[in-house]
């Protein structure tokens, strides 16, 4: 059988073609308050209940408030799946409940050249941000990275199938081929929401079905 294949799943070949890349833009994080007790620290794949600050760095502007604006409750996202700003899953990693961050993040990691609604172009953000919460994402970030072989944020039919295939061998069977076609098959009728042929980060995140 010959499947068409619109996705490469070769990493290496990647890393290849962009070699002399330019340094990744960095967060700035100033901690601005750290509890004394500290049993858990955010990491990827975590849901983080936060209040947020949000300022121009230009002009010290304040363009939002989660205690001011909207409901004024603090807000529930997901870390490390690029659900906010990536400056957010870069700035708010490794932070124990109760913590204040001052996270300072430029534009190519915020609302880039465009900006957006209140944010003028090219702005860089400052945020403060307290921690109030931290709940075990509803599946593993580790798993979606590891199946995610090409590293572009979504997973495509061969890489469903190399994983299936893997955790077949894993568990002592032998691969399937047929089988695995109509499993993948399956998983991507539930899972991949937006019928694009993908299953995006915050598509894998949120569907409760087990792979
Ligand atoms: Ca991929
Ligand atoms: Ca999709």
């Amino acid at each position: 059988m010959i499947f068409f294949s619109i996705c490469s799943i070769l990493p290496s070949l990647f890393v290849f073609v962009t070699g002399g890349k330019l340094p990744e833009p960095e967060v700035k994080i100033e901690v601005l308050h750290k509890p004394f007790m500290c049993s858990r620290k955010s990491k990827y794949g975590d849901m983080l209940l936060v209040h947020h600050e949000g300022f121009l760095e230009s002009n010290g502007t304040l363009f939002f408030s989660s205690r001011k604006h909207g409901d004024q409750n603090p807000v529930w996202f997901t870390l490390g799946i690029q659900e906010v700003l990536k400056g957010w899953d870069k700035g708010l990693s490794n932070m124990c409940t109760g913590e204040r961050r001052k996270v300072t993040i430029p534009p190519s990691l915020a609302y880039g050249k465009e900006g957006k609604g209140k944010i003028p172009p090219s702005s860089t953000l400052i945020f403060e941000i307290e921690l109030m919460e931290i709940r075990n994402g509803p599946r593993s970030h580790e798993s979606f990275r590891e199946m995610d072989l090409n590293d572009d944020w979504k997973l495509c039919r061969e890489e469903v199938r190399e994983y299936l295939k893997k955790e077949f061998e894993k568990h002592g069977y032998s691969p399937n081929d047929t089988n695995h076609e109509v499993m993948v098959e399956d998983i991507f009728k539930n899972e991949d929401e937006d019928k694009d042929g993908f299953i995006s980060a915050r598509e894998f995140t949120y569907q409760h079905d087990e792979l």
